[in-house]
């Protein structure tokens, strides 16, 4: 699926702003088919945003059920003869989808977009009624799981993943024209021979007539031209696939986000049907023995997990707070970060594709382990993988979401390593048949990039049995934190002698989480935990052990900046295991990492 844009053929009208907005604790509404008419005694709410923390009652922070959404649009009348088509970057966990009184689109999972074309449905000039049920309930069988529990106090919503279940329309909505017969879907495939980059295409298109039955539509052929960041024409080519060649090509880089304008053009004889405009940045990636190569070249990521999250918004994508995040990552000497724990807004990949940063790609597949708890998550009382929790039903969400990660993002240059989970159990058979054909999934959509998941510390060395399936090793470890809590002596030790042992391997490895809570303004001559203090001692303790062990070839400081969470005994206002407070001001940690990945500068 591609982003709506405008260009010479297409236009398109961002529907954010305040919408009509209903919870429906009863769950009455799709009965009593509210998308035929006002919301029942409706309220406003922001798009984008999550519903969470706009409101004062706790009742609606903590909802879960169907949040209704609903407001009215014209189509432009320019749109007479076009394609209309309803596009939602994000509706968490799930939505159905009305124009008028007509269904046009049901998806599952939070975190990717969705589209429906509505122009039968239409009538340029005029105004539609569009309703939107979003469902942010957590089963077994949605990514990430969930269970509704009994409790005294009525049903409650459970989860096993350490971050709050916000919830709404966290991106733009759009309505977009196209041509009837239009491009479809791209596809970029890059390589390097010396200093001539390659850039194969494969360009999918539809509608209109097919007279000839090629698909392509009346007649239409396809043509792409490849502009430079100045806009000179360096490559071009016709037909739905090819490679074209750019001598003395501009790589794109780490820190070096060059990147190329790929026109696709779909031609009827002169006359131009369709129009769309792919950046691209030329770059390889591999993984060779235990190293990690972009370009060629050993790279070593130096970042965080992060989240998207942020007073008042929530899980909302927000330009200005994009463009800070970004600012703060170039400040402390990062050069990439993952999207733990669900694929981020593609404003967020396409500001790395422009910056250089180096992203790590993650699915929502978080919190598949009934093993991590001790109080906190909390999975006791379940089995993770089995008939009744997650099960074949499960693992088919699991692999959709995989498949539409790879649809969304295979052409971002920034994306050199997809995670199919973080922190599943792995420990077990059940594991390794849940997880085999999902690496499948993984590497057939995206034969190019490698494949990896993130292992938790309940699974070291010697009895993970899901790490074979990787491509690299990614490890979160917490050695000074919820094991040797406090001693960074003995912490040092066993970390170290763990990671020599995965060293043995013959992979990669990244450390994916290594953090500390730290409570800001919290000091202690002597490092004691949840101080700032802590913290530095902490992190210092984890960069020896990693300077120590060659195949480590990555450190991600779990986390980038505070966040919030459920409420529980191990959380202060939420995790502030940041190295930056929620409101981005900078911990002592942020000087130490900006001392160590700068070196000064
Ligand atoms: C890991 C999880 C991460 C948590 C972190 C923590 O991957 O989501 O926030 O630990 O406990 O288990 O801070």
């Amino acid at each position: 699926m591609l982003r709506p844009q405008d260009t010479a053929t297409r236009e398109r009208k961002r529907l954010d702003g305040l919408w009509s907005f209903a919870l429906d604790p009863d769950g009455a509404g799709r009965g009593a088919r509210w998308h035929t008419g006002p919301l029942p005694s409706a309220s406003v709410m922001a798009v984008p945003a999550s519903f969470n923390d706009l409101v004062t009652d706790p009742a609606v922070r903590d909802y879960f059920g169907d949040i209704w959404y609903q407001r009215s649009v014209r189509v432009p009348r320019g749109w007479a003869d076009q394609r209309v088509v309803l596009n939602l970057e994000s509706a968490t966990h799930r939505a159905v989808v009305w124009v008028n009184d007509t269904q046009v689109a049901e998806h599952e999972g939070g975190y990717t977009p969705f589209e429906a074309d509505i122009s039968d449905l239409v009538t340029p000039g005029e105004e539609v009624r569009i309703t939107v049920v979003v469902n942010n309930t957590l089963s077994f069988q949605s990514i990430p799981p969930g269970a509704i529990e009994e409790t005294s106090s009525g049903r409650k919503q459970r989860y096993w993943h350490d971050f709050f279940n916000y919830a709404g329309l966290h991106r733009s909505v759009w309505l977009y024209s196209t041509p009837r017969s239009h491009v479809s879907d791209i596809t970029v495939v890059t390589g390097l021979d010396g200093t001539t980059g390659t850039v194969q295409y494969t360009v999918e298109t539809a509608g209109g007539a097919d007279p000839d039955g090629t698909g392509r539509g009346s007649g239409a052929e396809v043509a792409v031209v490849l502009r430079d960041a100045d806009g000179a024409e360096v490559a071009h080519g016709t037909g739905t696939t090819g490679t074209l060649t750019v001598p003395d090509v501009h790589r794109w880089a780490p820190g070096d986000g060059y990147l190329y304008d790929l026109e696709v053009r779909l031609l009827d004889g002169a006359a131009t049907v369709d129009s769309y405009h792919l950046k691209v940045g030329v770059r390889t990636v591999e993984v060779r023995g235990s190293e990690f190569l972009i370009n060629g070249e050993p790279f070593a990521f130096k970042g965080f997990g992060m989240h998207e999250d942020h007073a008042v918004i929530g899980k909302a994508h927000n330009d200005a707070h994009l463009v800070h995040d970004f600012e703060l990552l170039r400040w402390i000497g990062a050069n990439s970060f993952r999207t733990s724990h669900y694929p981020y807004s593609e404003d967020v990949l396409e500001h790395a594709d422009r910056l250089g940063v180096v992203v790590i790609d993650e699915t929502a597949a978080v919190g598949l382990n009934m093993g991590l708890g001790g109080g906190i998550f909390g999975g006791q009382g379940y089995t993770t993988f089995s008939p009744d929790t997650a099960n074949d039903a499960t693992r088919e969400v699991h692999a959709q979401a995989i498949r539409e990660l790879v649809a969304r993002d295979k052409n971002h240059p920034c994306v050199v390593l997809w995670s199919i989970a973080n922190e599943p159990e792995s420990e077990t058979e059940a594991a390794e048949e849940y997880f085999r054909p999902l690496f499948d999934v993984a590497r057939r959509a995206d034969p190019t990039r490698p494949v990896g998941f993130v292992n938790v510390m309940l699974a070291p060395h010697g009895t993970c049995r899901v790490s074979q399936f990787g491509d690299v090793l990614m490890l979160n470890r917490y050695y000074g934190w919820y094991v040797n809590t406090g001693d960074l002596a003995a912490a040092e030790h066993d970390f170290k002698a763990e990671l020599d042992a995965w060293a043995g391997d013959g992979k990669p490895i990244i450390i994916t989480e290594y953090g500390a809570d730290t409570y800001p303004g919290l000091h202690s001559l002597v490092p004691e935990p949840w101080s700032e203090e802590y913290q530095v001692a902490y992190l210092d303790m984890s960069h020896r052990v990693f300077d120590s062990v060659d195949a480590v070839v990555g450190e991600h400081v779990w986390n980038f900046a505070d966040f919030a969470t459920t409420s529980g005994i191990m959380r202060v206002g939420g995790n502030k295991k940041g190295v930056f407070t929620r409101d981005r001001q900078p911990k002592a940690a942020a000087h130490a990492l900006r001392r160590r990945w700068r070196g000064g500068r």
